[in-house]
């Protein structure tokens, strides 16, 4: 079998959603559940590209840079020298594995944004080999991505049972409560590309869909020496400015845009009070952003900026508490030597029980 048997499940509402799921756990197959249609994701690029022009100052969801092109750009980026989160990330990973798997036991192992999953392998490694069998669910909205890690994963680890899932993490979190005992897996610090409002209502949504015990790993990226983050999104060989361009070749092919894209800058600055880097796209000429599929058109001024992408830096001393009030416990924290990135393993808790 070379690819995952897909099964479409975009007209399903969320209880019929958590019912296939479930079954496809049990069902000890190889299964990539598409809880989203590729019609859907035109308009939903559509929708929100049109809100974010609309928006002032304009702002566009960062989600939408990882089509198939973004997804191979970004994996290029993750290679650059500059850009240290990935490997950072991946030495205190493949050092921490084993142990994380004896803190955790057996899990169902949920990783949201899975890419290309070459950090989980550490973990699969690890949780493969126990002897026992385990699950691993990548979610992810590229499908393409999600049918290569399928691949390797299947001939890499035998013992692994893959459950893909096709979605955004929206349509994904709610189903985890069927999963447990899990532990959900969210690393590259993503989660800095959320606002901190957003950032919220992920870790709310988290804490709801697991159940009291279950895990959660979290990847994030620590404030350090401007120099060091502001290199890390300005790479000299230029990879990170064609994703950032990317986003708007994806409107020429998607939305029948018609930007001329040499006049797109990539600009990635970071802001001390606000603990982020911003990248914006500029427009070195006037032009003109079509969205065919709504029938309206953006105009955008010579030398304005929009907003493609935050990516927050963490304090730990700031982030463990704010994960603490979401009922969030420290099992433990992984770092590398530097302290430029940490692996945070939470558990979520359980109730007070009197006996
Ligand atoms: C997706 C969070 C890992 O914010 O560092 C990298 C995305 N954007 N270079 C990040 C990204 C530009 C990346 N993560």
């Amino acid at each position: 079998m070379d690819h995952l048997a897909v099964k479409n499940c975009s007209s399903l509402k969320t209880e019929e959603l958590r019912s296939r799921f479930q079954s496809s756990l049990a069902a000890n197959c190889h299964t990539l559940l598409q809880t989203h249609a590729e019609v859907d994701s035109i308009m939903d690029f559509a929708r929100s590209t049109a809100r974010g022009l609309a928006a002032s100052p304009r702002r566009l969801d960062c989600q939408f840079l990882y089509d198939h092109q973004g997804s191979a750009l970004y994996e290029q980026i993750t290679r650059q020298p500059e850009y240290y989160p990935t490997r950072t990330e991946d030495a205190i990973l493949a050092e921490a594995a084993e142990e994380i798997r004896q803190l955790t036991g057996p899990v169902t192992l949920l990783e949201l944004g899975s890419g290309s999953s070459t950090k989980t392998a550490h973990l699969l490694r690890a949780y493969g080999d126990s002897g026992a069998s385990a699950c691993y669910v990548p979610i992810d909205v590229s499908l393409s991505a999600l049918q290569a890690a399928g691949r390797s994963i299947r001939s890499g680890h035998d013992n692994i049972q893959v459950v893909g899932l096709h979605s955004t993490y929206d349509q994904a979190i709610p189903l985890f409560a069927v999963a447990s005992p899990a532990m959900a897996i969210f690393l590259g610090s993503t989660v800095g590309n959320l606002t901190a409002v957003e950032a919220g209502r992920f870790y709310r949504s988290m804490a709801e869909a697991l159940q009291p015990g279950d895990y959660f790993l979290l990847g994030v990226d620590l404030v350090k020496d401007i120099r060091i983050i502001e290199a890390a999104y300005n790479d000299g060989a230029g990879v990170t400015a064609e994703f950032t361009r990317n986003l708007f070749a994806r409107m020429n092919r998607e939305l029948g845009s018609a930007i001329e894209l040499d006049s797109v800058e990539h600009l990635a600055r970071y802001s001390e009070a606000r603990q982020q880097i911003e990248i914006h796209a500029r427009f070195n000429h006037p032009g003109r952003i079509e969205i065919a599929p709504l029938r309206k058109s953006f105009e955008v001024g010579a030398g304005e900026e929009i907003l493609v992408e935050i990516s927050r830096k963490f304090k730990l001393d700031q982030l463990i508490p704010e994960l603490e009030t979401y009922g969030f416990g420290i099992k433990r924290v992984f770092t590398d030597p530097k302290q430029w990135f940490t692996l945070l393993l939470l558990q979520r808790g359980r109730p007070i029980t009197f006996s």
